[in-house]
């Protein structure tokens, strides 16, 4: 067996079932390999930001890392700014870099570049294979590295003759590690915090799933203690039957307003809040002066089950509080974000996977669908956007019999537009919708909150997705996709209906008649 034979071999071995690929000629042995291999299923991606979101959101639904595939230092920088979105949402991924054949590098061919500086900001884990024979550990090891806990994007680095040198063979799993239970005393100093009263309890990570939700709203219900979930999380479950849950405001003032007056700010997987940027007079840190912040557990800790010991300990007798199952109607008139979410809320599918990239036009999407059936809510962890569209991808990948919904703003969109190819070629369940408000209005909002002098028209120039008008429909037809426009809130449900009853890939572009 070659190199490539046995790395992918232990891959599959290690129950890494998808590949998210981008070759080049370095590749060349592990593409050919996927056909001795067939466990591993090869999805190609046209531009390498898709595969890298893809892998983001198949790790996501699954907990189990997808691979990518990228071409040396080139494909690995287009790749980046998904792979930080990944970093941030702490998923499992196994980012298999290409790279020139050992004895190559030293004559600096085009293609020479520091792959080992371009993977390092967003990798947790970082190994360049040697030598045929290491190439199967080495890719047992990153499957747990990227596995942890804390999940991560584990980078392998591939060089072409070790790919094509023989004298190899497949590797065992390496037995992943279980989260750090947290300790008693820290549930202790919890329970303490809650007996201050004016408590607020930050949710994220693992925590954003049924079992944390519940806990949580356990603990809420006898403590009077409020519930609040972390602004971007990886994934949330959420809809009727589960505990409702308000996340953290975007905007720094409205987020300062979600915790005045709040005395114990108890961390039970996610991060102290802070301001997603700096303004001038304003501070970076979103905890109030005065507040004692406690952390319950730490990313990679078992926030889980500490949310279980402290629900145990402080409200042993409580239930959970489910949010009713509520909808609503079907609006008519014209088709402005508010008609769109209203919308999507009435007809949103029991067991769907929404990917959350609306910016602006998101703004209603929270409320207009908290009662619909039971759903996750994937969201854009590391502020990168072109993260919706392959996010959907890869979780349509991951699984098959869910509809998934990407709700995308026509900006964010157009950096990765290519992973409508990929759902079609891989005739993915995925409905796209574009909320098409021909801005970059979130910065027209920043351009103020920054204090820029007003913009003329040059700076608004440069916010403007206007000349030419983008036709999100022809876009998607042009890559296999069907595709319908729609201009009142009627003519949008009738295209959402029709999208989601049928299988395979749809795209909606939503023309608003109003900016927001
Ligand atoms: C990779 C990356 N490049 C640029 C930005 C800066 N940025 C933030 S929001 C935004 C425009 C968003 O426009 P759109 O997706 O249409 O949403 P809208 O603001 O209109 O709701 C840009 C360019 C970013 N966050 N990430």
């Amino acid at each position: 067996m070659n190199g490539a034979q046995a790395l992918i071999g232990t891959l599959a071995g290690s129950g890494v079932d998808v590949c998210f690929s981008n070759p080049g000629t370095s590749e060349m042995h592990f593409v050919a390999s996927l056909d001795t291999v067939p466990q591993l299923r090869g999805v190609l991606c046209l531009f390498e930001g898709v595969a890298t979101g893809a892998a983001d959101g198949y790790g996501r639904m699954t907990g189990r890392p997808a691979a990518t595939l990228l071409h040396l230092g080139p494909g690995l920088a287009n790749g980046l700014a998904n792979l930080h979105n990944a970093r941030r949402a702490g998923t499992p991924l196994v980012n298999v870099v290409g790279e020139h054949a050992t004895y190559h590098k030293r004559f600096d061919a085009p293609l020479e570049s520091d792959i080992d500086s371009l993977a390092r900001p967003v990798s947790h884990w970082i190994r360049r294979t040697a030598r045929a024979a290491d190439a199967a550990a080495d890719a047992a090891e990153a499957v747990a590295a990227a596995l942890g806990p804390p999940g991560g994007v584990a980078t392998l680095v591939l060089p072409a003759d070790v790919s094509w040198s023989g004298d190899a063979e497949p590797a065992p799993p390496v037995p992943p590690r279980g989260p750090s239970l947290v300790p008693d005393a820290v549930i202790g100093e919890a329970a303490s915090a809650l007996r201050g009263g004016a408590s607020v309890i930050l949710l994220g990570g693992a925590a954003l799933r049924r079992p944390g939700l519940e806990a949580a709203s356990r603990i809420a219900a006898a403590t009077g203690a409020r519930l609040l979930g972390e602004t971007f999380p990886a994934r949330l479950e959420r809809g009727a039957g589960l505990p409702g849950l308000e996340r953290l405001a975007y905007l720094a003032e409205f987020a300062q307003a979600q915790l005045a007056g709040t005395r114990q700010l108890i961390l039970a997987g996610a991060r102290a809040p802070v301001s997603f940027f700096a303004y001038p007079g304003l501070p970076s840190s979103l905890v109030p002066a005065g507040v004692q912040v406690h952390t319950l557990a730490r990313p990679g800790e078992d926030v889980c089950g500490a949310l279980a010991a402290l629900a145990e300990r402080v409200a042993p007798q409580a239930r959970p509080r489910p949010q009713p199952e509520q909808r609503p109607a079907l609006p008519g008139g014209g088709l402005t974000a508010e008609t769109v979410a209203a919308v999507i809320g009435a007809l949103l599918p029991e067991g769907a996977i929404v990917s959350d990239e609306a910016n602006t036009s998101g703004l209603s999407l929270p409320a207009a669908t908290a009662g619909a059936p039971p759903h996750d809510w994937l969201t854009l962890t590391g502020g990168a956007i072109g993260q919706g569209l392959p996010v959907a991808t890869g979780a349509a990948v991951a699984c098959p019999d869910r509809s998934v919904l990407a709700l995308d703003s026509d900006g964010s969109a157009m950096y990765t537009i290519q992973a409508l190819w990929t759902q079609a070629r891989e005739g993915l369940d995925v409905t796209t919708v574009i909320f098409s408000n021909r801005r970059y209005a979130i910065l027209d909002l920043e351009l103020q909150r920054v204090g820029a002098v007003a913009g003329g028209d040059a700076a608004r120039s440069l916010l403007d997705l206007s000349r030419p008008d983008l036709d999100f429909a022809a876009l998607a037809r042009g890559m296999g996709v069907p595709a319908a426009r729609a201009a009142s809130a009627g003519e949008f449900a009738d295209a959402l209906r029709r999208a989601l009853a049928e299988p395979g890939p749809h795209l909606i572009e939503a023309l608003l008649s109003q900016a927001g």
